[in-house]
Formats: C-alpha cells, sequence, structure tokens
C-alpha cells in the first residue's frame, strides 16, 4: 500500500496512527502542502479532492478520505479493533470522531486558513483567533462530554484506542501547534497523553516521519 501525507497533516497522522495500531506497512509519499503539490495535476488524478490522505491499494484501488481509510483498515484487519462491538457504542465513538473531523477540523485546513490570508486579507493575528475559536468551540463540547459519559475511559471510549482517539490525538497536536489554550480540557489533555504513552501513537508523529 502507498501512503500519500504530508508529516503535518493531522488527516494523515490519523491513517499513520491506525496503520500502526494494526501493525501495517505502508510505503509512503510525502507531499508538500506548503508549495502546493498536493494541486498539482498528477496528484489530482489520484485524489481529485487535492487532499491528503490518499492511500493506493496493491491492485491500484485509490482510497480517499482519512477516515474511509481508517475503517477500511480495520475491516482488512480487524484486530485490535478501532470501533466497539455495539452498535450503540460504535456511534458514541463515531460521533466523538466526527464531533473532530466533521465540525472542527475542516474550518482550520491549509486552504481555509490560506483563504483566510490571501482572499480575505485577514492578518496573522485574525487568523489564530479564527483557529482557535473553533478548536475552542469543539473542545468545550467534546470535554463536557467525555467528562460526563461513563463510557470514558482512559481513552475517549474505555481502556484500548478507538478511531476517537485516532482522530483526537492530531488535532490536539495542531491546537499546540498554533498555541491554543488547552488548560479549561483537562480530560482531553489526559486522554492525548494517555494515547502518546503508546508506541504506534509516537511512531506516527509529525517529528517521527522523514
Ligand atoms: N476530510 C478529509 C480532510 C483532508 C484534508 O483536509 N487534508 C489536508 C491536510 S490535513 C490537506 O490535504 N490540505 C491541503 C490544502 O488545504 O490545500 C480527510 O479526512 O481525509
Amino acid at each position: 500500500m502507498i501512503l500519500y501525507g504530508y508529516a503535518l497533516s493531522s488527516a494523515s497522522y490519523r491513517v499513520r496512527i491506525a496503520l500502526a495500531l494494526k501493525g501495517l506497512p505502508v510505503t509512503s509519499v510525502p507531499l508538500d502542502l506548503r508549495a502546493g503539490e498536493q494541486k498539482l495535476e498528477r496528484f489530482l488524478q489520484i485524489n481529485s479532492q487535492g487532499l491528503v490522505p490518499a492511500m493506493a491499494l496493491d491492485d491500484g484501488t485509490v482510497l480517499t478520505q482519512s477516515v474511509a481509510i481508517i475503517e477500511y483498515l480495520d475491516e482488512i484487519n480487524p484486530d485490535p479493533p478501532l470501533l466497539p462491538r455495539a452498535p450503540s457504542q460504535r456511534a458514541r465513538v463515531r460521533a466523538l470522531a466526527q464531533a473532530i473531523i466533521c465540525d472542527v477540523h475542516p474550518l482550520n485546513n491549509l486552504r481555509v486558513l490560506q483563504y483566510l490570508e490571501k482572499d480575505l486579507r485577514q492578518d496573522k493575528a485574525a487568523r489564530d483567533a479564527w483557529y482557535a475559536h473553533w478548536v475552542q468551540l469543539g473542545f468545550e463540547a467534546l470535554e463536557r462530554r467525555l467528562v460526563g459519559d461513563s463510557a470514558t475511559g482512559r481513552y475517549c471510549h474505555g481502556d484500548a484506542p478507538t478511531v476517537a482517539d485516532v482522530c483526537l490525538v492530531p488535532q490536539v497536536f495542531n491546537a499546540r501547534r498554533f498555541a491554543v489554550d488547552l488548560q479549561a480540557y483537562p480530560r482531553i489533555v489526559g486522554i492525548d497523553a494517555a494515547c502518546r504513552e503508546l508506541p504506534e501513537f509516537q511512531g506516527a508523529a509529525p517529528d517521527r516521519q522523514v
């Protein structure tokens, strides 16, 4: 399998964590998003959205969208499971993951921040305020849910990592990169720390990519 990604891309980071948890090998093809390589025709032929990650399977099939890729990996290699078995618990884990990947991350993606700066002529302070606003709104709700729900354990759901943790850790990494104050979210910070004690999360971190 070939993973087209970028070290600092949180969506690619999610897939790297899932691959590591599954113990699956992959050939990495890095794209330089800052240089706009994702918008070149040769990559648009792989993912017409011009976004990473994309994953090419050995038969040439290309998968896109990080969580679709992660669920594919979970289906072909169910051990360890990244989703609980009971439907209501699966829905809980997916909801936690989607609160991050649908309701926070898309607002703070590179192309959105670039649009704010270049097209709408906002300065760095305004861009960073925008970034922090959406992270804080999302994390406030997530923290409240994690704290108030007995299904939360060492990780977002019980005591084994799930898709929710796979999505949470890259978002926390990104928030720190943009100097967002995380003091109000001790449960999120604690779960992130617990995840990052695991070698699979450590090896997937942006600073461990070549
Ligand atoms: N929903 C997509 C999001 C993918 C995405 O936004 N990728 C970012 C990096 S984290 C990207 O490629 N950005 C390029 C750009 O903004 O031009 C997924 O989960 O795969």
